[in-house]
């Protein structure tokens, strides 16, 4: 019944900032997902003794690769697969179960905050047994392996029904489909207060989630609608669809525009927040008011004490670079732990494994804590809930006080989207290079001090990375360049602009940071370079 079969190697199969990432018609290419899983397989080595965790956000292709994938996996040797109920699993519930059930690791099928549909994106993320998505040294080595790969090994059966509950076997695997919610919801019950958040929906708090037809509506239904008591109905765009419905579910003020729109609008409810495809994203929405994601980690950083979980105290706190340094003014306060890491979730994971760090985040939308080793998108949502029923604050009070209290990073992100990718990594480079130049040099008012790549070097295992460029001026505002590593053709320029300020706490954004933006484009050719007067996308 195990087939060895032969192949050729594709020579795209590097993983970017978060796994495998591709155009749909890409990874439906004839053994293009057999070759990349063959290739995991081949660097782990012997599968004998190991369970994995297997799920996905639901998008088009998931069906058909999660099959691939059972196959293989029981033609290589694994000796048990733990699989989401059709197939469905969110990001963070997957590092739940493999830390809850101490696994050798797990794979999510999903592109994310990427479009899906037959001609939008499909990927996959492999962890290992942290719980967190694969160091770079092994996600190379699968590279490698990819460039040589000759033959794969999958079972010749029928499909496994996914959609029943218990065990089956297959090939001499054993598999068993859970509920991909429940642990998930245990989890979050022992973190936060759910009798304060009950007490607060029955007291007429209103909120509404946007799951955006992805993979968090049965696990917000559940949580928000039916154990904690937010009316039916406050979860829209519920049910996981392969093209997502049409919606792009990438939870920001562009793509989330339904809930945008409404919680702008008179009648808006008291809160607001959305998810991303595989539920690891989360935006903060108040009424008539937007939490930019670095002052949300802030904001959580500096409440820690009135969640149950993290009361007797947190580690540090990290984030990535290109973050804005809202947060690092919390750390200074409580005296604990700061860190500044490239993009991309695992470089958290070792600071979370050696204690350095209990909260991180990304100006990206992410955030979370060590109860897991990936972002969560409803635990954030329910931080703020478990907050504002604490405080009985909205969320603009709540945000508004902390600027009050540690001042103000004006923040925004100015993305360059589709550049042809020698155009780009020209740019980077021809910066890179210029960089040393800057050093000393006045713009208007603004005076550079610093100008340099962001170099990490991990404190647990010493390796180091570079991760974009970043240019310091003497009022603490800062510009950082980098080029995305998770789209699907061409290349995005990422522009993150920085201005604090202390006194005036009530502008607009653009406004603060339009003479940064300037300066930003300026310095680094990017109109004539690109051919781009303005961002494609802002947030
Ligand atoms: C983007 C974000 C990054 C995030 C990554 C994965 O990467 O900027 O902060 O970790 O997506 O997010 P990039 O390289 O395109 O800037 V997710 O929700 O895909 O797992
Ligand atoms: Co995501």
């Amino acid at each position: 019944m195990i087939q060895t079969i032969q192949t050729k190697p594709y020579t795209d199969q590097k993983m970017g900032t978060a796994g495998l990432r591709r155009k749909s018609k890409v990874v439906m290419q004839e053994h293009y997902i057999e070759n990349f899983m063959q290739a995991i397989f081949d660097v782990i080595g012997n599968l004998k003794g190991k369970t994995y965790v297997l799920g996905g956000d639901g998008r088009f292709y998931n069906d058909i690769a999660i099959q691939k994938i059972i196959k293989m996996a029981a033609a290589n040797g694994v000796t048990k697969l733990v699989i989401g109920q059709n197939g469905f699993l969110s990001t963070p519930a997957s590092s739940n179960i493999i830390l809850k059930n101490h696994l050798d690791g797990g794979f999510v099928l999903s592109a994310s905050h990427n479009p899906g549909g037959e001609n939008g994106d499909f990927g996959i993320k492999y962890a290992n047994q942290s719980g967190g998505q694969c160091p770079s040294s092994v996600s190379d080595a699968i590279y490698q392996r990819t460039l040589t790969i000759k033959e794969f090994k999958i079972c010749d059966t029928p499909d496994v029904d996914l959609s029943k509950l218990g065990h089956q076997e297959l090939c001499g695997m054993e598999i068993e489909v859970i509920d991909p919610v429940t642990d998930y919801v245990d989890m979050m019950e022992n973190i936060f207060d759910f009798a304060a958040i009950k007490k607060l929906f029955a007291n007429g708090f209103t909120m509404c989630f946007d799951a955006m037809n992805a993979v968090t509506g049965p696990y917000a239904k559940r949580i928000f609608e039916d154990i904690l008591g937010a009316r039916q109905g406050s979860v829209v765009n519920a049910t996981p669809l392969p093209d997502f419905g049409g919606l792009h579910p990438d939870p920001n003020l562009l793509y989330a525009k339904e809930l945008v729109d409404l919680m702008f609008s008179d009648k808006s409810p008291n809160f607001g927040a959305a998810n991303d495809g595989d539920g690891d994203r989360n935006m903060i929405l108040g009424h008539k008011f937007f939490v930019t994601p670095s002052d949300s980690l802030a904001i959580l950083t500096d409440n820690f004490d009135l969640i149950p979980a993290y009361k007797n105290g947190i580690f540090g706190v990290a984030k990535s670079a290109a973050t804005s340094t809202a947060v690092s003014r919390v750390a200074k306060a409580h005296n604990i732990g700061y860190y500044e890491v490239p993009t991309g979730w695992k470089y958290f994971v070792n600071l979370m494994d050696s204690k350095r760090i209990t909260f991180c985040g990304e100006e990206s939308f992410g955030t979370g804590s060590s109860h897991i080793r990936e972002k969560d998108g409803i635990w954030a949502v329910l931080f703020w809930l478990n907050i504002i029923a604490a405080t009985g604050k909205s969320v603009e009070e709540i945000t508004r006080e902390h600027w009050k209290k540690y001042g103000r990073s004006y923040y925004m992100r100015f993305d360059f989207e589709g550049i042809d990718t020698v155009v780009a990594d020209r740019l980077m480079a021809d910066l890179e290079n210029k960089l040393p130049h800057l050093n000393g040099k006045d713009y208007g008012s603004y005076h550079i001090t610093e100008a340099a790549p962001f170099i990490y070097h991990d404190p647990v295992d010493n390796s180091d990375t570079k991760n974009g460029l970043i240019i310091k001026f003497a009022d603490g505002s800062r510009i950082v360049y980098r080029l995305s590593g998770t789209g699907s053709s061409g290349a995005t320029l990422r522009v993150y602009l920085e201005k604090y300020e202390t006194a005036n706490l009530s502008e607009d954004p653009l406004k603060i940071l339009n003479d940064l933006l300037q300066i930003a484009m300026e310095i680094a050719e990017v109109s004539q370079r690109t051919g781009k007067q303005q961002a494609d996308v802002i947030t």
